[in-house]
């Protein structure tokens, strides 16, 4: 089209004999000849018209001709032959016949472009036709009568576009008249109504004209308004794809497209039956209890429902959902099929819980279900991820989890899971993490190949109205930055809604790609059942009041089309009552609440059938040498040929390669020989944060970069053992509560794998918050959901200012479900109080340990989350080395490191006992060899925080019975360990001692800005932790 168009346009300046050069430099071989063109060229060249504007539009109508003079409309191919035959500038047009005879205006028409002899001003009616046929594309959604209330603009703006002729689907001439006049008067057509019944041919970018090419502008602009301003506002023309394009105006605009047959209109009632009932009946029977039901957009259900249908004929078999409050319980009665009497028995406060935990109200549980599909008749399986009260924050989790379905099953296009997201209007344009979760949707470590998003748009958010909750124009809005169409329909028009749905799901299932559903609808009730909605939107609750419920509205049309009559639709809403009733007796005989019913993500084999662990032991986490060797040439080499590295990496690891031969580790292989051997046991490891690939601290290097082919990469760790279990590593988008929360979710998937999400610094995890503190801590006590997710957090105070230097460890410490006062009863401590724990957090002071640490998450017969403090500094401390010796088989993670210095030879003789965690270590041991203190005072490193090593502190205290006891941290006072760590070693004593405290003041700041204050405060709590008379007058 390019040449086309060049070519074209140097038609007007030249000569024949010129053009017929030009274009057969630029044209590619069609099958015409130049004869043809030498003939036209000059005096088509030569009319009047073909300056300014209109010479695209010719240009396109003359090459179509060319091809094919059947392919445009009559008058221009009269007006083609007649410049062919030499007719002189301004006389080749000819008015031309009638098109067919089914356009009724025809006559008319042809008569009114034969009294126009001005081919200037048809052409530019043409231009001003395919303009306005493109300001619906763009902005008929504006128009769109969305708000089933008819009060509301769904868009927020109640000004009509400016280039629309609209008169709803009624084409009354005065009204259209005026808007002609407005537009003709803003210069924005130039048309007239004597314009109306003229044939316009039409551009290739309309699909209005079904089997005809060419209709009378009436026809033109009432197609244009079926298509673009009835029940459904297509948002799409932001999309930079053509072809996206394309499809999407063909499955709106084609005439007729949305027809539906008598027995998928019985459907859509039978599921509205459903929805509508199901309301009804928790009404009826717990008229006092909070559901947030799904009055006024009971049309979710035959949506998502569709949604479905249409995925699973496309070959999808596992749809994994997530939602919030509105509606759940009736998507998990009538999308998923949970059945109804767990559904009621969650109703019952008297029920005793069965499962450890907390529990969680009904309405954030999950769910897993596998059935057969009616509609399609295969199997398909159905989850509901678990989600806290917090708005959006399950949407990244249902992603990751999506992300590791499909990985699992190697589906890598999507084609087989897929996931759904819900979202409300307030929630999905207020929270940030849709967002972020939007920018996750098309990198390829990330992307889940598509998701459907349905919008519950009830035009309110808790009491505040759409106007006070967003500056954009719809709630959807942020969908358009990764070109996701957006479909708004308005949710009292079903078959709309239905129809919208099915071209969603065909969307995913062509492109691959985001998609939204906007159901326009209202809230009949309050916020919930027992919230009073006429406080604050009086108006809008007035007319809510008025309106008839969808279900009613739409029997009634279908009685009065004769596809069902009366009786028929009775019986199918008493069909379903007694389903509910049935089912409503039952949940009585219901006597425990098992929430593991509720499970979203069953790990079939990983438990025993009660859901118990198979043991309560854990391994050697210990690796034979053979192993540890391997793994360190591989990590030091480039395993692929002719493969041209970075000189400063070939000399990184030119040091591994020495390491490996001193049998040593340092913190980068460690994590190597504990991912390479977890690979060997058929564990996938994944590895998820920014700049992970390489490292924050360019320390790790997983991924090499050939320096001469650009993107061409080598991952070592997939070169390890011929089965081995597969490694991704990934960097992720700057993002920390969308990947942590993906992670998370990638995590539920499978038992056998060990996900990683690194923090650039340890305290960019604040930004994910909220999955920390809804997911990961309370997980299992909320869900019966365990998790194994490690979360890598740099810590360390090493004079870089404020910011980058703690992963704010009290946060993690103070949430730990552990009692501080309570020795516990264990005579396991290893494992037992690991299973006991909410989550375990460590802070390594050796690379072997840091190995076993990871190990371990795999080889427990439970999965935990595990949060590790990792080091900066240390990653290249010439002492933070570790042995292999330290990794054999037979070694395991050491919870506490005692002394085994001097001090530990004569414990009698020990005047203080320094306990401490991480890199401070190496400060202490440092600053007590320069004091030749090495007798006097032990160190105590504390590798596992929590669950806390009651039991190995315990014998440390008692081994120095004259010792004092003191915590020393780097951290400040209100910060770090301190506040957990001191109540619990005090119950290990049985509160006999003091607990001293060495470290920096209490402060607001986690780090002080200057190198220089960091320095004097280091050295003041190396002077408090050695100054023996430090506490004496506080004793
Ligand atoms: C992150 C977050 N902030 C605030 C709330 C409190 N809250 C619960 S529902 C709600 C209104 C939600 O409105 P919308 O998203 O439109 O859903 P609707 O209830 O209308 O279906 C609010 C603010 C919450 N649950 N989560
Ligand atoms: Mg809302």
């Amino acid at each position: 089209m390019l040449n086309l168009r060049t070519c074209a346009a140097k038609l007007r300046p030249l000569t024949a004999s010129q053009t017929v050069k030009t274009i057969s430099q630029h044209r590619p071989a069609a099958p015409r000849t130049f004869q043809q063109l030498r003939c036209y060229s000059a005096p088509v060249a030569a009319e009047p018209f073909l300056s300014g504007t209109s010479s695209n539009y010719v240009e396109e109508m003359y090459y179509a001709w060319l091809e094919n003079p059947k392919s445009v409309h009559k008058s221009w191919d009269i007006f083609f032959r007649n410049a062919n035959a030499g007719a002189a500038p301004g006389t080749a047009y000819q008015s031309p016949p009638p098109l067919t005879t089914s356009l009724s205006t025809l006559s008319q028409a042809q008569s009114l472009v034969q009294a126009q002899p001005n081919v200037d001003k048809l052409v530019e009616d043409h231009l001003a036709v395919q303009s306005l046929i493109r300001a619906y594309q763009i902005r008929g959604h504006h128009v769109a009568q969305l708000d089933p209330l008819g009060i509301l603009d769904a868009d927020l703006d109640s000004s009509l576009p400016a280039d629309i002729i609209t008169s709803t689907d009624k084409l009354d001439l005065a009204v259209f008249k005026e808007r002609l006049r407005v537009l003709t008067v803003g210069g924005f057509y130039g048309l007239d109504e004597s314009d109306l019944d003229k044939v316009f041919h039409l551009p290739t970018t309309t699909f209005i004209g079904g089997n005809e090419s060419a209709l009378p502008l009436r026809e033109i602009i009432r197609r244009l308004e079926m298509a673009y301003c009835q029940h459904i506002g297509v948002e799409f023309m932001f999309i930079n794809d053509l072809e996206q394009c394309q499809w999407i105006r063909q499955k709106f605009e084609t005439p007729g497209i949305m027809q539906f047959t008598n027995e998928e209109k019985r459907t859509l009632l039978a599921r509205l039956v459903r929805s509508t009932r199901f309301e009804e009946f928790l009404h009826r029977k717990w008229s006092s209890e909070k559901r947030f039901g799904l009055e006024g957009c009971e049309v979710l259900i035959p949506a998502l429902k569709t949604i479905i249908d249409k995925s699973s004929e496309k070959g999808v078999d596992y749809v994994i959902m997530g939602m919030p409050h509105r509606g759940r319980l009736n998507v998990l009665a009538n999308v998923i099929r949970k059945e109804l009497e767990q559904i009621f028995c969650q109703f019952d406060s008297k029920l005793e819980a069965a499962d450890e935990g907390s529990g969680d109200v009904k309405y954030h549980l999950g769910m897993y279900h596998r059935r057969i599909n009616r509609v399609t008749d295969r199997n398909i399986t159905l989850s509901l991820v678990a989600n806290p009260s917090h708005l959006e924050a399950a949407d990244p989790v249902v992603q990751g989890k999506t992300k590791a379905e499909q990985f699992y099953c190697g589906d890598t296009e999507g084609k087989k899971v897929m996931s759904i997201l819900l979202h409300g209007d307030a929630a999905f344009a207020g929270q940030g993490i849709v967002y972020e979760t939007f920018h996750l949707s098309d990198l390829p470590s990330y992307t889940t190949h598509g998701t459907v998003h349905v919008v519950v748009n009830n035009q309110i958010g808790f009491t505040t109205d759409p106007r006070m909750a967003r500056s954009s124009p719809y709630p959807t809005d942020v969908a358009r930055v990764v070109n996701a169409p957006i479909f708004h329909v308005n949710a009292d028009d079903p078959e709309a809604v239905v129809y919208v749905c099915n071209v969603a799901a065909e969307w995913r299932s062509t492109f691959h790609k985001d998609v939204v559903v906007d159901l326009v609808c209202y809230r009949r009730n309050g916020h919930n059942e027992m919230d009073e909605p006429m406080f604050t939107q009086p108006l809008m609750y007035k007319q809510i009041r008025k309106q008839k419920p969808v279900l009613q509205k739409y029997a009634e049309l279908l009685i009065s089309q004769g596809v069902v009559n009366q009786p028929e639709y009775e019986e199918e809403i008493a069909k379903y009552d007694k389903i509910c009733e049935e089912a409503h007796a039952r949940s009585k005989d219901e006597k425990i609440l098992h929430i593991k019913h509720w499970l979203d993500s069953p790990w079939p084999g990983f438990f025993t059938l009660d859901g118990q662990p198979r043991s309560m032991t854990c391994p050697s986490t210990g690796l034979n040498e053979e192993d540890l060797t391997h793994i360190g040439q591989v990590a030091s080499s480039v395993p692929v040929e002719d493969f041209t590295i970075h000189g400063g990496l070939s000399r990184i690891l030119k040091t591994r390669g020495e390491m490996v031969k001193n049998r040593t580790v340092d913190w980068a292989l460690a994590e190597y020989m504990a991912f390479g051997s977890l690979l060997k046991e058929g564990i996938h490891i994944r590895l998820s944060g920014q700049d992970v690939e390489r490292g924050t601290f360019s320390h790790r290097h997983h991924v090499l970069h050939d320096q001469n082919v650009d993107k061409r990469i080598c991952i070592p760790m997939n070169h390890l053992w011929p089965n081995q279990a597969p490694y991704t590593v990934c960097n992720s988008s700057l993002s920390e509560y969308g990947v942590l929360g993906f992670e998370l979710g990638f995590a539920m998937a499978s038992p056998n794998a060990l996900v990683l999400w690194e923090a650039q610094f340890g305290d960019f995890h604040n930004t994910a918050q909220c999955i920390i503190d809804q997911f990961i801590c309370p997980g299992q006590a909320k869900w019966v959901r365990q998790n194994g997710i490690v979360l890598l957090l740099p810590h360390g105070m090493e004079g870089m200012g404020p910011e980058h230097s703690s992963a704010r460890p009290e946060r993690f410490l103070q949430m730990c479900n552990d009692d501080p006062d309570v020795f516990p009863k264990l005579d396991d401590f290893d494992v037992r109080q690991l299973y006991e724990c909410n989550w375990i957090v460590v802070n390594c002071s050796t690379p072997a340990n840091f190995f076993h640490v990871l190990r371990r998450q795999i080889l427990l017969p439970f999965r935990k989350p595990l949060i590790i403090f990792t080091p900066k500094s240390l990653l290249r401390h010439p002492e933070a080395r570790s042995s292999f010796d330290d990794m054999l088989p037979g070694t395991h993670f050491l919870r506490v490191i005692p002394d085994s210095g001097p001090a530990a030879q004569n414990p009698e003789q020990v005047k203080r006992v320094l306990f401490c965690t991480g890199k401070v270590y190496y400060d202490l041991t440092r600053e007590r060899k320069a004091r030749q203190m090495e007798a006097d005072v032990a160190i105590t490193r504390v590798e596992q925080l929590s669950p806390f090593p009651f039991d190995l502190l315990q014998r440390e205290a008692q081994k120095y019975p004259a010792a004092e006891l003191v915590w020393c941290q780097e951290e400040h006072k209100n910060q770090g360990y301190y506040d957990y760590v001191k109540p619990r070693l005090r119950t290990t004593i049985n509160r006999a001692k003091p607990v001293w405290y060495a470290g920096r003041e209490p402060a607001a700041a986690p780090a002080t800005g200057n190198k220089k204050t960091h320095l004097t405060e280091l050295q003041r709590l190396l002077d408090m932790a050695f100054n023996l008379d430090a506490f004496k007058d506080l004793a």
